[in-house]
């Protein structure tokens, strides 16, 4: 058979699909790029298998996948909430390796839940009774039984008290021993070390400014503080100049100075800040904005529409939050003045990143479309908890459109963060909207209100 009689032969055989697109799909999604480098290398390879990976799920060839008109394909909303559900429940003897993971197993399915709109009230008892066992008398929480608390740990397991909410999750938490902690931890460059004499990095910063907000803990240090060394009083003071030193030459930020810039540092960096004072008069103090922003935009790869988290790596679902988060607070600090982020002087509705991409990454080739359900990295790849989480995180934070009121900005946890759905030109329907979520603490906004009100009316301990 010759090349064209082999193609319409197949053409044939194709089953005239019912959920074939209605409207064509700018060919940015569906084609190789215009310009390719022709330099082979391993990296250059594995570009071209991923890019190969996506391209038939982004041109909505698949006939067992449903599409809108758009020829994005729908949220499998159930299928998810029940593969997440299997992630917290009974696991086979290989996950004996993630015991030191425990709060973030829970925190993942959680927030992955609630986004989706699941009822999670079935599950507070339980986190209750694990966080009491996970806590640890001289403060935080450890990542399995009788382990040393660790930021991480603790930092996921604050943010699932607060997802499953109410005032006995919230008080499980010893904010007295959480404080003293907190102290030991704090370093003489500014900076929070991971666990006692652990490593300090920008993923402490951030975890330690969400914890001491969402609990309103006391900022004097204890006494016994390393920090107290160089005469650090509180817990803040030195984090803004600690997050400034891991901006990198490239413009992206690392997990400690003078390191590789990577995506998941960089929303660290910006949720650190954030919560430090308002968008836009510490972003652009602590930071090279304009060089975060050329960087962090470069992170966006087409036709996948997914973004990386490092120059000349692949793109991951998982970035959608780590990245796609750092958009609207990027955004924020442009704000002219004290009153409003929307007055940017940019376009209403403008984004500083491709939206429409990012949903077309997200829905065509971050879902597990087979009966397994759940999010992943990348086609190919298997779908787990913790891609779930993220990249039902960064398609929430793509599906709204978050502004700062920096109006009341004199504290800490001042600042009110609007997020409302973003209904205009976008590719997914309706029924696929996910529940807001917070910019900044990666939980469900309503989740988030609700934990600082609560702590807000407790100065002290
Ligand atoms: C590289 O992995 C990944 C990193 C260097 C950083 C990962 C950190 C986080 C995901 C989160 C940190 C934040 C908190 C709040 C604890 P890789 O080489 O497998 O991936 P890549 O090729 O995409 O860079
Ligand atoms: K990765």
């Amino acid at each position: 058979m010759a090349d064209e009689e082999i193609v319409s032969h197949m053409a044939s055989l194709s089953p005239s699909s019912a959920t074939a697109p209605k409207l064509p799909i700018d060919p940015l999604y569906t084609r190789e790029p215009p310009i390719i480098d022709d330099l082979i290398t391993v990296t250059s390879n594995a570009q071209e298998g991923t890019m190969d990976s996506c391209l038939p799920l982004l041109q909505a060839q698949d006939d067992s996948i449903e599409y809108n008109i758009h020829g994005v394909p729908h949220l499998r909303r159930q299928r998810i909430i029940n593969f997440l559900k299997h992630t917290i429940g009974q696991l086979p003897a290989p996950f004996v390796m993630a015991d030191a993971s425990r709060p973030w197993s829970l925190y993942w399915a959680l927030n992955g839940m609630a986004l989706l709109g699941a009822d999670i009230s079935g599950y507070r008892d339980g986190l209750i009774a694990t966080a009491q066992h996970l806590q640890n008398d001289s403060g935080g929480f450890g990542g399995g039984f009788g382990q040393q608390s660790h930021l991480a740990t603790t930092y996921a397991m604050v943010l699932a008290l607060a997802i499953v909410g109410g005032e006995e999750a919230y008080e499980i938490i010893d904010r007295r021993a959480m404080w003293k902690w907190l102290s030991s931890l704090k370093q003489p460059d500014g900076g929070f070390s991971m666990s006692l004499g652990g490593e300090v990095d920008v993923r402490g910063a951030y975890c330690a400014a969400v914890i001491i907000s969402l609990l309103n803990i006391p900022l004097g240090l204890s006494s016994d503080s390393p920090a107290r060394t160089v005469g650090i009083e509180d817990l803040f003071t030195g984090l803004e100049g600690y997050v400034r030193r891991c901006q990198t030459y490239e413009g992206g930020i690392s997990g400690k100075p003078d390191a590789e810039a990577h995506g998941a540092y960089a929303f660290c960096a910006l949720g650190c800040l954030t919560i430090l004072d308002a968008p836009h008069r510490i972003i652009p103090r602590a930071l090279d904005a304009p060089r975060l922003i050329s960087w962090l935009s470069a992170r966006q790869y087409a036709p996948e529409g997914g973004f990386s988290g490092r120059t000349n790596k692949l793109v991951d679902g998982c970035y959608s939050h780590w990245v796609g988060a750092c958009w609207p607070l990027l955004q924020a600090s442009l704000a002219r003045d004290h009153s409003s982020a929307l007055e940017t002087g940019l376009p209403s509705g403008h984004s500083f990143y491709d939206r429409e991409g990012l949903i077309r990454y997200i829905m065509s080739c971050g879902q597990d479309h087979s009966s397994r359900g759940g999010m992943r990295d990348k086609p190919g790849r298997r779908s787990d908890a913790y891609h779930t989480c993220y990249v039902l995180s960064g398609l929430s934070s793509v599906q709204h459109i978050v502004s700062a009121d920096t109006s009341r900005d004199e504290q800490v946890a001042n600042i009110t963060w609007t997020v409302q759905p973003h209904m205009d030109d976008r590719v997914f329907d309706e029924e696929d909207l996910v529940e807001a979520t917070d910019p900044v603490y990666a939980i469900p906004q309503k989740s988030r209100e609700e934990i600082m009100e609560y702590f807000l009316s407790k100065p002290g301990f």
